[in-house]
């Protein structure tokens, strides 16, 4: 029902559908009732009274469209496997096994959303030759994709049960930095410029750590490991208020994640996980406050309702992601250009469909970031200036509540890509074919805790 919507010549341009049907009429005339989606952008510019209708929409939409253009969305090579909670896993036939199926997969998502051109890997879960990795950045080439950012995993051995860079035994420390290391020359290797770092180090009982002493340890092992990196790779450094440690995390927040980063070297930023934030925390003002400070690495999206809980990017809050873009965009249209941001997706689904869930996070991030670049700047100044609260918070809702579907459509059909990119990829079967070669291969084991 929705593709006949996105037939109708009201998608691409609204010059050309208004010469062709006239400005006056419905568009339910031309398509009938198969058309909710445009009728109710239709409806929605119509009932604006405070702009005219086409040169709004002409300059908004041009507006959207670069900002889209310019929009990358890395995908998380986690993302396709078998994934579960601590409690166990639901497996799925089509998920994947080895980085050759994970890359078929983002390259899936690559081919129907056409802005996930780069694949964030895990060291330990992905390279089965780890002294050889290069292969990697061949068979991801071969798809079409790069390797993107490069995830150290210093949480899983069982020498870390009591930490990694902050662990009390120095030859447990020293391990974990050489991973570090050894990641670095995977990105080398692989031509990846960016460092991510997660640590699960924390204590759960009070005592059982000295705080300023690891505090120390992290600094001195971050250091190290930024001294090793060539010029052109940003360390990025996660942050988290708890799990698994349930009393206290060596990188908690953000303003320590900073302070980290700063101690580390010029080419260490803070990356914000949208999930990894203690109740009531106001997400877009240390995103704003980090921006401000130079200190912004990119973003790690998924959504939450208690902890971390990896849902879909803006399935619970979809305002509160677009808040977040909107200091992005403001910070951009200030800066006269775009900022240094990789947006990448930390998210795995039991419910969902892998792939399914990836192209929904990703059409999410780009419904968003459309609405925030429909704000309207000059106004939202000029009601800041003149003290109009009502009229400035006005300004993002009137974006937010803009049915962006049309515009994204009239992107996708620019760009040769699919209106309705899930539709696609269910009528492709890649799903089908995936579970029919993988199945067999289950057995063998595979897949994560991410
Ligand atoms: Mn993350």
């Amino acid at each position: 029902m929705v593709s006949q919507v996105f037939d109708c010549p009201f998608v691409p341009s609204h010059a050309a559908w208004r010469a062709e049907y006239g400005e006056t009429q419905g568009l339910c005339a031309s398509v009938g009732s198969a058309a909710p989606v445009a009728l109710d952008f239709w409806q929605d510019w119509r009932r604006h009274p405070r702009e005219p209708f086409m040169s709004v929409a002409d300059a908004a939409i041009a507006r959207v469209h670069a900002g889209l253009d310019r929009l990358e969305i890395e995908v998380p090579s986690w993302g396709f496997a078998d994934t579960g909670t601590r409690f166990g896993k639901f497996m799925q036939d089509a998920a994947a096994l080895t980085l050759e199926d994970k890359l078929d997969d983002a390259a899936e998502v690559h081919r129907v959303t056409g802005c996930c051109p780069s694949v964030a890997v895990h060291v330990l879960w992905d390279f089965e030759d780890l002294s050889n990795p290069a292969p990697s950045a061949a068979l991801a080439a071969d798809r079409g994709l790069r390797i993107g950012s490069i995830n150290p995993n210093v949480f899983q051995d069982q020498c870390y049960r009591l930490g990694s860079v902050a662990n009390p035994d120095a030859s447990v420390r020293r391990r974990a930095i050489e991973h570090l290391l050894h990641s670095v020359e995977i990105g080398r290797a692989v031509g990846s410029d960016l460092l991510s770092l997660w640590f699960a180090d924390g204590t759960n009982y009070p005592g059982q750590g000295h705080l300023r002493r690891r505090k120390r340890w992290f600094e001195e092992a971050l250091r190290e490991v930024h001294d090793a990196m060539p010029a052109s790779m940003t360390m990025l450094v996660e942050y988290k208020p708890f799990e698994p440690a349930f009393y206290h995390t060596d990188i908690a927040d953000w303003g320590m994640a900073a302070a980290f980063a700063r101690a580390a070297g010029p080419q260490a930023k803070v990356l914000v996980d949208t999930g990894h934030h203690l109740p009531g925390q106001n997400i877009e003002h240390l995103v704003a406050f980090l921006m401000d400070e130079g200190m912004l690495g990119g973003f790690h999206f998924n959504d939450r309702h208690y902890a971390d809980d990896d849902l879909t990017v803006g399935s619970i809050d979809p305002y509160r992601i677009f808040r977040i873009l909107l200091e992005i965009v403001q910070a951009e249209h200030d800066l006269g250009g775009p900022l240094s941001v990789a947006y990448m997706i930390d998210q795995s689904h039991n419910l969902k469909p892998k792939i399914e869930a990836m192209i929904q996070t990703v059409d999410m991030v780009q419904s968003l970031m459309a609405k925030a670049l429909l704000v309207d700047l000059a106004a939202l100044d000029d009601a800041r200036e003149r003290g109009d609260v009502v009229d400035a918070e006005r300004c993002l809702v009137d974006a937010f509540a803009t049915d962006v579907r049309p515009i994204l459509a009239g992107w996708r059909e620019r760009r040769g890509l699919p209106v309705d990119p899930i539709a696609d990829h269910r009528a492709h079967g890649h799903a089908e074919r995936a579970a029919a070669s993988r199945l067999p291969r289950k057995s063998s084991g595979g897949g994560s805790y991410a």
